[in-house]
């Protein structure tokens, strides 16, 4: 299998996430991809690509022209400002509020945001965007021929709405490759978000349409991020009603109990018999990873590559989260090479 990785992913260097209170070195680090190349290029996993450059277009078809505006200037609109730290959103329209954009950068990160770990710094947007090209790139390859590619994407996309940011995304990469093959003539398309987390902005963006089918599988969201979204009874709305499933799993859930959402979203696949797939691939599903509660052993992703490779069909993996960088390159290449049919 071909993987696509871009060097600019190191532009995204941010020194800070808000967590308990301090603001800690973030989880969503460089060396998560750059462990995971490793990994690619040792079990010689197949090519390493450079992504294509695909312009603001495509990431335009998913994200508002306003938010990607945003995004662009954030970093010296926050200079300009004089702010002495990193851009970090503090301040929201709660309830009763009103949803207007305003001038200043700090109203613009609250609006243009819906949680205050992900900050901004230089780099961010050269990061994003590359990381949108990244999934472009896979996403050409399979629609080329590939049977499958792996979109090594940092910063991951499973969280960003189309004019939101937040849980360290900005694109929606998942997102932006599953409309690349609507928009090339694919007529449904599934995107299966695997990662630990719900995939709230995927959801999010195809809501209300039947073309594309959102599933998720994540801890309950009564207990963890995004705390706002991703209850079982989600299940579309308007032309999107039935398009969108969420199975949401306790602490301590292991393989053998997470699996059985796994058929359920497989058989739901199956039904839908989309012309692609999307895997947005979170490996913080592993059981030591630091800010989740499944047991997923390292053996289980060789499984579930195998069980993906079953549904038969044309497959672009995107990279989410996973924090335990010791075990990240083996846990992610393990899905890809369960998917070539390594036992
Ligand atoms: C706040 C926790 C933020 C969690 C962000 C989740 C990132 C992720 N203390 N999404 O898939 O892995
Ligand atoms: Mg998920
Ligand atoms: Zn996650």
């Amino acid at each position: 299998m071909k993987t696509v990785f871009s060097p600019l992913h190191s532009r995204r260097q941010v020194k800070t996430e808000l967590d308990g209170g301090l603001l800690i070195e973030p989880h969503e680090k460089p060396s998560r991809a750059e462990t995971i190349l490793a990994r690619v290029k040792d079990q010689a996993l197949g090519d390493v690509l450079e992504p294509e450059e695909f312009g603001l277009g495509p990431v335009q078809r998913v994200h508002t022209a306003d938010y990607v505006a945003f995004l662009e200037t954030c970093w010296q609109d926050w200079l300009a400002e004089g702010k002495p730290g990193e851009a970090i959103p503090a301040v929201w329209a709660g309830r009763g509020m009103r949803h207007r954009v305003p001038k200043d950068i700090d109203g613009r990160l609250g609006y243009y945001s819906f949680a205050a770990e992900t900050s901004i710094s230089e780099g961010t947007w050269e990061a994003a965007r590359a990381s949108a090209n990244v999934a472009l790139t896979a996403q050409k390859l399979v629609a080329e021929g590939e049977r499958a590619a792996f979109a090594l994407c940092r910063p991951p996309g499973h969280h960003a709405h189309a004019d939101l940011f937040g849980g360290y995304c900005f694109f929606n990469n998942a997102a932006i490759a599953a409309q690349a093959f609507r928009d090339q003539g694919y007529s449904r398309v599934a995107v299966l978000d695997v990662d630990f987390h719900h995939g709230n902005g995927t959801q999010a963006i195809f809501y209300h349409r039947a073309d594309v089918l959102t599933i998720s599988l994540h801890g309950d969201p009564d207990l963890v991020f995004p705390h706002f979204l991703g209850f079982e009874d989600e299940t579309g709305e308007g032309d999107g009603e039935g398009y969108n499933l969420n199975l949401t799993f306790p602490p301590g859930t292991p393989y053998h109990v997470w699996s059985q959402g796994l058929e359920t979203a497989c058989q739901r696949i199956g039904e839908f018999q989309p012309d692609a797939l999307i895997v947005a691939l979170g490996v913080d599903t592993f059981e030591d990873d630091p800010i989740s509660f499944f047991k997923l052993a390292s053996g289980d992703y060789l499984t579930l590559g195998r069980r993906l490779e079953q549904l038969g069909l044309p497959t672009v993996f995107t990279m989410e989260g996973g924090y335990d960088v010791d075990a990240i390159g083996v846990n992610a290449v393990n899905v890809m090479q369960g998917f070539e049919g390594k036992a």
